[in-house]
């Protein structure tokens, strides 16, 4: 049954760029950074080379938007925003390698020789077209700065680059009934240039490279929206914008345009990488162009098209870099039945959050990891929380760990017992759990991380079965002092073991048992059944508990506090 667990890779490991135009909530979390920091927690502790890069999207029209309503400049907004969102991220635990933001010199570098290159290897076409103008605010209106109702699925409130009910990438144009956010007004159409992307070019290859070769890969649902997209045909996309907040096209031409914030956010990827690879002395450029390496992307399922379509066409336009292994999208997360939205206010913000629920990070990981968006949208329920925390993480994972602890104490001082030669049932019972690693290994390796992380649990259900069944209280108290012995060395390398794998999960509570086992971190690859992970006569630190109830007032007070 011995699969060896994948080890010494490099990967590249992405989570979508936030835009920096309003805080963040669970939604946000759920859909690209906790998935993401699973995989990237995993990859590291599999012995693997790992980059796990994010940071701001500063540009674009949702945050000149938010300017306006706030009555500030885009630059405020940006820092406002940008400072709030790291923050969230670093007390919630997302272990980012780098956090960078798009209005970094490196970024703006970055995205203009990368427009310039391809504009020099004449991979754009440059056309005159009529576009939508705000006649009141003498204004282009691109992107989010008009709504309409969607040509595809009749949604009423699409912005001009995107409908964010079925996903599909529109052009203002596009919008039936437009309006301009701006004054609200009508848009007249006037002319103006443009550098496209000829998407049409490259639709060979992205039927070669994505429907054919990730047929099998892909997610069933990131696969089915690319394939829709394709079979409705590629046409050229604009990628530069008359606007006067974004990176400057770098061209004679180029007054008072810039570049198409979805041309220049994944290019933050790379040049977050640069940033940290700078500071960390290593080669950016084995991140992003040695095929050895993988790219996945982590994303909500809103992102897919930029990302399995218009973002790898222009890696393989500008040639010389990889394209990405996977990009494993989930679906959205709604609350309590109804969109999460940050208009009305209808969001748990993780700040807040953490100030009502401090030091239970892992609580919301585990809900929101057991009950993920992975092939269709999902619910979060305060209720499913509450019961999630107190039936699952307390009443099966925290129990067994606590009563192996407090019975170590009991009985031996803390010290791990000798246990001799073990019986059959001991050793099937170490045989099941040393597979857990590979069999985790294997559904994270798939994307399928909700079987993961109930694989964990499983393994604490069995350990609360051993000890149910071996009673090792009963026998101590008839004097089975040998039998005892065995059952708990047993239990407690049971529990180094859960300390280990829930580390990609519950990285505080991995922590804290590990703290409490005295054991370093050691890699899955180097656990084995002939090696155990607790030697005998060690001591153990003093328990408490590693997880807490969550009380029923507690769940009525955020429930009162969303609803009004
Ligand atoms: N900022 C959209 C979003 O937040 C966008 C992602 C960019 S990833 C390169 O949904
Ligand atoms: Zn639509």
């Amino acid at each position: 049954w011995y699969r060896k667990v994948e080890t010494k890779k490099r990967y590249t490991i992405t989570s979508a760029l936030p835009y920096t135009n309003g805080r963040l909530h669970i939604g946000h979390l759920a859909g690209a950074y906790i998935p993401a920091d699973i995989y990237a927690r995993f990859k590291r502790i599999t012995d693997n080379d790992v980059a796990y890069i994010c940071g701001s999207d500063e540009h674009g029209v949702a945050i000149s938007i938010r300017a306006k309503k706030e009555n500030k400049t885009p630059k405020e907004i940006i820092d406002k925003y940008h400072n709030l969102i790291k923050k969230s991220f670093k007390d919630f635990g997302i272990s980012f390698d780098n956090y960078s933001r798009t209005s970094s010199k490196i970024h703006h570098k970055t995205a203009s020789e990368f427009f310039k290159f391809l504009d020099n290897k004449n991979c754009f076409e440059i056309k005159k077209s009529k576009q939508l103008f705000d006649p009141i605010e003498k204004q282009f209106l691109a992107d989010r700065f008009v709504e309409g109702e969607c040509p595809h699925c009749g949604f009423k409130h699409a912005y001009g680059d995107q409908c964010e009910n079925c996903g599909s990438s529109l052009s203002p144009e596009q919008l039936i009934n437009p309006i301009s956010k701006i004054s609200g007004a009508k848009p007249i159409e006037k002319e103006t240039t443009h550098w496209y992307l000829p998407l049409g070019k490259y639709d060979d290859f992205i039927k070669e490279w994505f429907l054919n070769d990730k047929k099998d890969s892909a997610k069933s649902n990131v696969y089915g929206q690319v394939k829709s997209w394709i079979d409705q045909g590629l046409e050229s996309r604009a990628i530069t914008r008359d606007l006067d907040w974004g990176i400057p096209v770098p061209h004679k031409d180029g007054n008072g345009k810039v570049l198409y914030v979805w041309f220049d956010a994944p290019i933050g990827y790379i040049s977050s990488t640069k940033e940290w690879a700078k500071n960390e002395n290593k080669d950016w450029e084995l991140y992003w162009k040695d095929k050895n390496t993988k790219l996945i992307h982590f994303i909500g399922k809103d992102n897919i098209v930029f990302h399995c379509i218009i973002f790898p066409i222009i890696l393989k336009a500008h040639g010389g870099y990889i394209l990405p292994e996977n990009i494993p999208a989930n679906e959205f997360l709604n609350l309590e039945g109804e969109k999460f939205s940050t208009s009305k206010n209808w969001a748990i913000w993780i700040d807040e959050f953490l100030n009502d629920f401090p030091g239970m990070q892992d609580s919301l990981r585990y809900t929101l990891t057991v009950n993920a968006p992975e092939t269709k949208d999902n619910d979060f329920t305060w209720k499913d929380f509450q019961a999630r925390n107190n039936n699952e993480l307390v009443a099966i994972f925290g129990n067994f760990i606590n009563r192996v602890f407090v019975l170590t104490h009991k009985y031996y001082d803390g010290f791990v017992p000798e246990s001799g030669d073990l019986d059959t049932v001991d050793i099937e019972i170490l045989k099941r759990a040393y597979k857990m690693p590979i069999l985790i290994s294997e559904a994270l390796d798939n994307y399928k991380f909700r079987q993961a992380i109930n694989l964990l649990i499983d393994l604490s259900r069995l350990g609360n079965k051993y000890l149910a069944e071996e009673e090792p209280w009963k026998l101590y108290k008839l004097g089975n002092i040998e039998r005892v012995k065995k059952i708990m060395y047993v239990s407690l390398q049971l529990c180094g073991l859960l300390s280990l794998l829930s580390e990609p999960f519950l990285p505080n509570a991995s922590k804290k048992i590990r703290d409490i086992l005295n054991i370093n971190e050691i890699k899955w690859t180097d656990l084995s059944f002939d090696n155990p992970i607790l030697e005998q006569n060690k001591t153990i630190n003093k328990p408490y508990l590693i997880f807490r109830k969550i009380e029923d007032n507690e769940i009525q007070n955020q429930i009162k506090k969303l609803k009004s």
